[in-house]
């Protein structure tokens, strides 16, 4: 797996010119069609808990200084399927299919063992130019809640595209009244004069906590002491204080190992590559809402996946100019879109406070507003589902 056929290799001279003089603005770019994904972004929320059962731990640890170590451990175990679970997969990054405004992707993580629960996936398209991507995970059994949004700012420099993302996430537990605000890492692409981009990390991280625990990560790529990609470094402090109650090192796509602080004891290993992941369980198309990703996407997947460049064109120009046809519809009548489950708010009380920490870069977060996972609509198209079809019509 990997290998790019040479004849598709021959469009990617051009493209490397076009990416040349490229804006930042991601959907612009025409990538030639072998790096084409027929999957949405709206699909990758369901990265952050493809693991429901380390989603799921803090939720019953009664100690809070273990509970912020599981909150990272947790964390670290997302980046594997965020940033390499595609190249593994399909040979290399590719690009994915950029959603429109209101697209939804819904679905669930179930549990035969009834000891996790069921883990439910809320995904939104909040936001079109520029792209933003909502999304919250509801796991009510152990009171899991995890809610946050992104979107990215990307410019070409030294034959690479580097990538900052926009936005942050907040893992809320309800039994401690307990928040940790989320900060994503900037990223790039690696490998694309090859013609086979991967994605690597940069920088850092945090993890600021309401009971006052900081996590740091520390990206090093291919680190320097191990010459191993996706090297990482962190650990846990209490804020304000200099002692290591926890460190973490390795590779977030193969092992690392979690130490005590003080004694250096090794506490775990974690396998990325072994850990197995649970998948997500999605409605079929045709039970699926209209803007439901899979539904509203359907041709222009098949088209990609058959290499049908003429029918993926139309099909998503179609898609395109219904989009448009919306849009101008909206502003003749002077309203906006409305979301379905997420409303943006100047403030939010919790990401305020969390990111006034010592150390938390101010930067981080803002897309024009602040988009928040809204309980109230979340509950009403419940209610309205379990009406069955007649209320929905009829709403
Ligand atoms: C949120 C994640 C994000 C989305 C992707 C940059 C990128 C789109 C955004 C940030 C997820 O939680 C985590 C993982 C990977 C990110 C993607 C990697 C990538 O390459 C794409 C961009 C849009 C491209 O496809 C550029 C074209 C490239 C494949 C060829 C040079």
């Amino acid at each position: 797996a990997g290998a790019v056929p040479a004849a598709a290799k021959s469009s990617w001279g051009p493209f490397l010119k076009s990416i040349a003089s490229f804006n930042g603005d991601l959907a612009s770019l025409t990538a030639p069609p072998f790096i084409l994904s027929p999957t949405s972004l709206t699909e990758y929320s369901g990265y952050w808990a493809e693991h429901p059962e380390i989603f799921v731990a803090p939720g019953q640890e009664k100690d809070p200084q273990k509970r912020a170590l599981l909150v990272l451990k947790w964390f670290l175990t997302t980046l594997k399927q965020q940033y390499s679970s595609r190249s593994e997969k399909l040979g290399s990054e590719k690009k994915p299919l950029n959603p429109f405004l209101g697209e939804l992707f819904l679905g669930k993580w179930k549990d035969p063992t009834g000891e996790i629960g069921e883990t439910q996936l809320i995904s939104e398209q909040v936001s079109h130019h520029p792209p933003v991507t909502a999304y919250a995970i509801l796991n009510e059994k152990h009171g899991v809640k995890l809610e946050g949004y992104n979107g990215q700012k990307a410019s070409f420099s030294r034959g690479t595209i580097s990538v900052r993302q926009v936005g942050h996430a907040k893992y809320h537990l309800k039994e401690f009244d307990e928040d940790y605000l989320i900060t994503l890492p900037s990223l790039h692409i690696e490998g694309i004069v090859y013609a086979s981009p991967y994605v690597e990390l940069n920088r850092s991280s945090t993890i600021h906590s309401s009971t006052g625990y900081v996590a740091q990560i520390d990206y090093s790529g291919k680190g320097w002491v191990t010459g191993k990609k996706n090297t990482f470094s962190a650990t846990l402090k209490k804020e304000g204080s200099k002692d290591i109650l926890y460190a973490i090192d390795g590779q977030w796509s193969d092992d690392f190992t979690i130490k005590e602080g003080k004694t250096k004891k090794e506490l775990e290993t974690y396998s990325a590559k072994t850990t197995e992941i649970t998948p997500l369980y999605i409605a079929p198309i045709e039970e699926q809402d209209p803007l439901e990703s899979r539904r509203a996407w359907a041709k222009v997947q098949e088209s990609i996946n058959t290499g049908d460049l003429e029918t993926t064109g139309t099909e998503k120009s179609k898609i395109e100019n219904e989009q448009r046809e919306l849009r101008k519809k909206e502003k003749e009548e002077g309203r906006e879109w409305e979301r379905r489950y997420f409303t943006r708010v100047m403030d939010d009380p919790v990401f305020t406070r969390l990111s006034e920490s010592p150390g938390l870069a101010a930067e981080e977060g803002k897309t024009d507003g602040i988009w928040v996972f809204d309980e109230k609509k979340f509950s009403q198209v419940a209610k309205a589902n379990a009406g069955g079809e007649a209320t929905n019509a009829a709403a």
